[in-house]
């Protein structure tokens, strides 16, 4: 039986707050603040990828029948349990890197969000909780007007949406004009959307024109937005989040070395100027498509089978794989 968010109870909570250990809830104090002050119902767990894993990863395959729409999994040092979650459900998982004392969260960051091809975890900066709690707001209530223009307000974002709008699977994906990004694989990212079954509108512009593009793909009933930055340009996708309350997943594309400032202008943003990014994985443009397909799975069952479908078969490549090394040895394999 589910628990209900300490503050309200008569509402059903779509999301879920999992946490590694009780020593995380005080420090991702934000997001339960940032719901109960926004009047959202959520779940509060305790569940660890190490201590508890098969509890964890029961819990995560009941996300979906329990009527979770997202799940945000904090988690500190080894942080795998935003991954492991995730490879448990096809709920989008929010992943949290609570900040640690040796190495102030960096390897908490890092054990989450370079997600391998395949299961994706949107992260946000370390410590970041109020961010990560706007963002399952945005995925899970993406069509609920109501809640949508509350966070618009409370977010500063201009102009209010109209109560007949309809959401529809559509992603924009939106980069910057003076980037280059490896056209087989954006266009891979793209191929793999639409046979996922979402719509998608591509957009290369300066940030001058972003705002009345996202404007208009809001009123096309979007449910998500990818956001693509390079290593020049890695604020691109917190500035393009700054002018819409869509689900944002930030994509950084550059090849090549990347130091970890990267994430400092990727993933934080003021009250100013942006708003909070889904980070995926540097160059995880497959992940990007999936979560933008999860979260319109959440909406469209038809797009939850196929983003199943294709987990299974990822699987089922992994499992060839292995029957092939157990009976051929590497020497062979690698060959
Ligand atoms: C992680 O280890 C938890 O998420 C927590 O951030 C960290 C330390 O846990 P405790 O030793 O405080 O329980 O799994």
């Amino acid at each position: 039986m589910r628990k209900e968010g300490t503050k309200i109870t008569k509402q059903k909570s779509l999301i879920e707050i999992r946490t590694g250990s009780d020593s995380d809830i005080p420090r991702i104090k934000k997001a339960y603040d940032f719901l109960e002050d926004i009047d959202i119902s959520y779940s509060p767990r305790i569940l660890s990828a190490h201590r508890t894993p098969d509890r964890m990863a029961k819990e995560a395959r009941n996300l979906s029948k329990d009527g979770f729409m997202v799940s945000i999994a904090a988690a500190g040092g080894s942080a795998h349990l935003p991954g492991m979650s995730a490879s448990e459900t096809m709920v989008p998982v929010v992943g949290l890197p609570v900040k640690t004392s040796s190495f102030e969260g960096w390897d908490s960051l890092f054990s989450i969000i370079q997600m391998p091809n395949g299961v994706p975890v949107g992260t946000v900066g370390i410590g970041q909780a109020e961010s990560a709690a706007i963002l399952a707001v945005q995925i899970a209530y993406n069509n609920n007007i109501d809640v949508r223009n509350k966070i618009r307000k409370y977010r500063g974002i201009e102009g209010e949406l109209s109560n007949d709008l309809k959401t529809v699977p559509l992603v924009g994906v939106i980069k910057p004009k003076e980037i280059e990004v490896d056209e087989a694989k954006c266009g891979g990212m793209i191929s793999l959307m639409k046979k996922l079954g979402l719509k998608v509108k591509e957009f290369d512009v300066d940030l001058d024109e972003a705002r009345s593009v996202l404007s208009d793909i809001e009123d096309e009933g979007a449910m998500a937005i990818i956001a693509i930055g390079d290593l020049e340009r890695a604020d691109f996708s917190k500035l393009i989040a700054g002018y819409t309350d869509l689900a944002t997943i930030g994509l950084i594309v550059r090849e090549g070395k990347v130091r970890e400032e990267i994430f400092d202008s990727f993933l934080y943003y003021t009250d100013e100027e942006g708003g909070p990014v889904l980070g995926m994985g540097i160059k995880r443009y497959r992940n990007a498509a999936l979560y933008a397909a999860q979260i319109a799975g959440m909406f469209v069952s038809e797009i939850r089978k196929k983003v199943g479908a294709f987990r299974s078969e990822l699987a089922l490549s992994v499992e060839d794989k292995d029957l092939q090394v157990k009976s051929e040895g590497v020497k062979t394999f690698i060959n």
